[in-house]
């Protein structure tokens, strides 16, 4: 019947500049908005889905930016897939691996906008399509950036108190180490001993600053150390992981999940964060999940600080896996002025709620995509 023809008739994108609440740091970048490349597909059934591709401060947390992702999308990766069934996910996969290598941002949102097409025609969450549910809802950590420790305390107590986050990621390496000891001590002090904190320094460190601060941090108990050294040092992260008493989050030096076997084998870190601009695909992304726990890492939710839409394509995917010990981080939908839908994902009782309807569960606020929709 025409309802269930899932054939891709289109697929578009609009890249949107969404202001942010306030100034986000980190050791390379900083953001006072952020920009997203949104894809909408478009089946033959007249049945159409949402994805995102997030970016932080251009090309710099990793190649893509939102102008490269626009034109992988449109010159290289839509063409590979019109025709095609939403269905054929693993097939669809394929044909977008020979048309462009790597580009796992611009990959990742056409995958969520087909899942999202793909459940609505049949009345299926995006997790159904994905394995199935396990959860509905996980923790979630927030990340304090401003670099203003007096900022960041009172932004951490807010949380508090509001009991939306209890877990905090604080990032590093856009400062000296020591001044960046300094804002951690005074949220150490100011926060009291049973607050988890996460120092992720963002590849910022040498392993002589982290030889000599690593220590610090496990006086102020820090609990997880994400990606201290450079992605491309990975004897240094395992020299680094051996010395210390904390885990470490492996995020910039593994995105595929060969590089997740890589960096597991070399004993580069305990943890690793999952994300979709490193996976290229919410299945595959599944799969470099599944590599990592055989290796005996343990999961973290991991984001590039998407709104509602990149947040529930993770969302749908995190709800299956088996395990995922470290919640999730996906803080994004609040850190911006405006959320890009309509109902934004619940958060309650420091956790997030995944989205139960259909597809990816979120429904876009076209006027609020219009206002933020860069003009050029
Ligand atoms: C990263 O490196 O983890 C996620 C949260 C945040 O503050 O930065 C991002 C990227
Ligand atoms: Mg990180």
């Amino acid at each position: 019947t025409p309802a269930k023809d899932t054939a891709i008739r289109s697929i578009d994108t609009t890249i949107v500049d969404a202001p942010t609440r306030r100034r986000h740091r980190l050791s390379n970048t900083e953001v006072t908005h952020q920009s997203y490349v949104l894809v909408r597909v478009l089946l033959e059934n007249g049945v159409s889905g949402i994805g995102e591709a997030s970016t932080l401060g251009g090309p710099r947390w990793a190649e893509e930016s939102v102008e490269s992702i626009r034109a992988t999308v449109m010159t290289y990766l839509a063409p590979a897939l019109r025709g095609q069934s939403a269905l054929a996910f693993e097939a669809n996969a394929i044909r977008m691996g020979k048309a462009a290598t790597r580009n796992y941002a611009a990959k990742g949102a056409i995958e969520s906008a087909l899942l999202d097409a793909a459940g609505k025609t049949l009345g299926l969450r995006a997790s159904s399509l994905l394995g199935g549910a396990v959860r509905e809802r996980m923790e979630v950590i927030w990340a304090l950036a401003s670099g203003d420790s007096g900022q960041e305390l009172e932004e951490a107590k807010e949380k508090l108190r509001r009991r939306e986050h209890r877990q905090f990621k604080i990032k590093f390496g856009f400062n000296r180490p020591q001044s960046d000891l300094k804002r951690l001590e005074a949220l150490r002090s100011g926060l009291g001993n049973d607050v988890r904190l996460i120092v992720d320094v963002n590849q910022g460190w040498s392993e002589a600053e982290c030889v000599r601060f690593m220590p610090a941090l496990e006086e102020l108990d820090v609990a997880l150390v994400e990606q201290p050294v450079s992605a491309l040092q990975l004897e240094a992260m395992s020299r680094v992981a051996a010395r210390t008493s904390i885990p470490l989050l492996v995020d910039e030096a593994a995105f595929t999940k060969e590089e997740v076997a890589r960096a597991a084998t070399m004993g580069c870190g305990s943890v690793y964060s999952l994300k979709l601009v490193k996976s290229g695909g919410l299945f595959e992304m599944k799969r470099a999940a599944a590599v990592a726990a055989a290796h005996g890492l343990e999961l973290y939710g991991g984001c590039l600080l998407e709104s509602s839409i990149g947040a529930a394509a993770h969302l749908a995917a995190f709800c299956t896996l088996p395990k995922l010990e470290w919640g999730t981080e996906h803080f994004g939908p609040r850190i911006l002025v405006e959320d890009l839908v309509t109902t934004s994902i619940k958060f309650d009782e420091f956790e997030i709620c995944v989205p139960d309807s259909a597809g990816l569960g979120v429904e876009v606020d076209e006027d609020k995509i219009r206002v933020f929709a860069r003009k050029d």
